[in-house]
Formats: C-alpha cells, structure tokens, sequence
C-alpha cells in the first residue's frame, strides 16, 4: 500500500506577503493527516522540511525577489521529492508560496527520468506562473514554475531543469490571470490552457478527461500542483493574490473526484494558502476537505462506469 507522505514545506521566499510560511501547520491544526487517515490510506507526516545553506546568486532583472532563499528551498524540495518517491511513497507537499513547485516538480522529474517514465503535470492555478527570473515584473518568483519546468531560458541561476516537459505534459485549469510576457511565451507551447473561458463552455470534466486520458495513455507519472487561488476568493479567502471568477466548491469537487478516480496522481502539491488572512481557519479547512475528495472521499460511491 502507498505511503501518503506528509512533508511540510514553509517557505515564503517567493511572493512579498508574508503568511505562507504558516501553511504546514494550518493543514496539520486542521487534521489532513487524520483526514486522509480515515479514508483508509497509510499517512507519515515526515515534518518540516529545512532550507539548507544560502548560496550567492544575483539576477540580471533587479526586481527578482529573494532569489538566494528560493534557490536553496529549491534544492532541498527537489531531494526530498525524488527521496520520497524512490521509496515508493505518494509525496504531499504542504507549503508554502507556489516557488515550491521549482523544487517539488524537478524533483518529481529527476525520479521520473530514472526510471524512464514521462511525467505529466497539471497546474491548478488562476495564474499561468509562466515568467520567467527575466520577465517577471513583481519579481515574486512563485510566479515562474511553469517556465523552469518547460525549460524556459532565463532560469541561468537554478541548477537545469532535469528533463524539461513538452508542453503537451503540461495542463493549466482555472487559468484567470495571464501577464503579457506570460501571454507571448505560452502562444508558442503546445501547453493546454484551459482557462475559465474553456471551463465555462465545457466544463471541468470534458478538458480534465482528455489530460487524464493522455497521462494513461502515455503511462505517465502525474504531479498535481494546486494552488489555493485556484479555487474562487469567496470560498477560499486566504491567500495573497485573489482573482476573482475562481472554481466553485462544485468544479473543484468534481474535478478532484475525477482526478482521484483516474489513479495517476503520483505526487501534490497544495500551495499559497497564507494562514495569515484566513477566515477562523476556513480556508484550511476547506482545502483539507478538498484534498480527502483529491484522495476517496465519495458522496455516493457508484460503479465508475456509470459515467461513460
Ligand atoms: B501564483 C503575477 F503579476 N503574474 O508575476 C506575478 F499577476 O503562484 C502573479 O500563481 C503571480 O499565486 C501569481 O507576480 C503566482 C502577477
Ligand atoms: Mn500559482
Ligand atoms: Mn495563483
Ligand atoms: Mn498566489
């Protein structure tokens, strides 16, 4: 039986408002490990995971943002990921600002490599998080997975991208939010934007099934990348960069059913839930909620087959 390994991640480094750091033990107060406990799965919470050594880096774009912290969460995200899937568990981050994801997924790419099977990504996010250290104008670098894992040039100070994946391994869902120099870059990638515009005229499950099929398909491994902003501010206020028209309680449910049901999920991240501006624990709770439908919880539990 796969190991859920619980491994919280409180790095802040890659947005300026502070609060991030706290997301590990909002999950814990609001009992994930017991949640998912209770759905029948072994659970280790591994604790937290500790930056090593800050190395010298600059960037040549002066906005970029804490960019030696970043490099070294980086590394240490990326050993623990490939550490934990080498051992046969289903890694769950708890983070922590999305930058976590320059770590978590290279990691996941370095396993994948070793073992020869392709790694697909899916990025629920109402951001792109495409720019790269050059074209990010805020300079919060948690805006930049995306690019590092395509394997953008501009990344010069990050160790390279183990494996870069081809645009069609990469699915974006519940996309709200795309800066220009993000907008260029992605007209040139076979990358799958399924911004809320393909969401409202088809629908969370029609674009989900086509990505779940291809990861089958492919035989591929999947990281799931969730940031809490996905979800709509109004039912998830604690984070620090609301856009609104965000994915109802019912979209999200839906889709991490769908995503549970399909078995490929190998590796979560859950990001940007900043304790900090919650509501009495609300939004933690709800992503608790969340991720047990990510990992079997089911209203009704029918055949799979009765939805075609
Ligand atoms: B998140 C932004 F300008 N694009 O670069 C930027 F809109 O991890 C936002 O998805 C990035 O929350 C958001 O700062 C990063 C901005
Ligand atoms: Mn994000
Ligand atoms: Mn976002
Ligand atoms: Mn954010």
């Amino acid at each position: 039986m796969t190991t859920l390994s619980l491994i919280g991640a409180p790095i802040d480094s890659g947005q300026r408002r502070r609060g991030c750091l706290m997301g590990p033990a909002a999950y814990r107060v609001a009992g994930l490990a017991a949640t998912l406990a209770e759905l029948g799965h072994q659970v280790q919470d591994r604790g937290d995971l500790t930056p090593g050594p800050l190395p010298e880096a600059t960037s040549p774009n002066p906005a970029v943002d804490q960019l030696p912290e970043t490099l070294a969460w980086t590394r240490a995200l990326r050993a623990a990921l490939a550490g934990a899937l080498a051992e046969g568990d289903m890694p769950i981050i708890m983070g922590g600002d999305h930058s976590l994801a320059l770590g978590s997924v290279a990691g996941a790419a370095e396993h994948a490599a070793r073992i020869g099977r392709p790694l697909f990504l899916l990025w629920l996010d109402a951001h792109s998080d495409f720019h790269t250290p050059l074209t990010t104008v805020s300079g919060n670098l948690h805006g930049t997975p995306v690019a590092y894992i395509a394997g953008r040039a501009g990344f010069d100070a990050f160790p390279p991208f183990p494996a870069p994946l081809p645009g069609e391994n990469i699915c974006l869902f519940g996309i709200r939010s795309v800066d220009p120099a993000e907008h260029a870059a992605l007209l040139g990638t076979r990358i799958a934007m399924n911004d809320m515009r393909v969401l409202d005229e088809r629908g969370v499950a029609a674009p989900l099934r086509d990505f779940l099929q291809s990861v089958r398909e492919a035989g591929g491994m999947l990281h799931v990348s969730l940031d809490v902003d996905f979800l709509d501010p109004s039912i998830a206020p604690a984070v620090g960069t609301t856009v609104p028209g965000g994915a109802t309680f019912r979209e999200a449910h839906l889709a991490y059913e769908l995503i549970h049901e399909s078995g490929l999920m190998t590796s979560l991240d859950l990001v940007e839930l900043n304790p900090f501006l919650d509501d009495r624990g609300r939004t933690a709770r709800l992503m608790v909620d969340l991720v047990g439908s990510l990992m079997g919880k089911k209203v009704f539990d029918r055949p799979t087959r009765s939805f075609g």
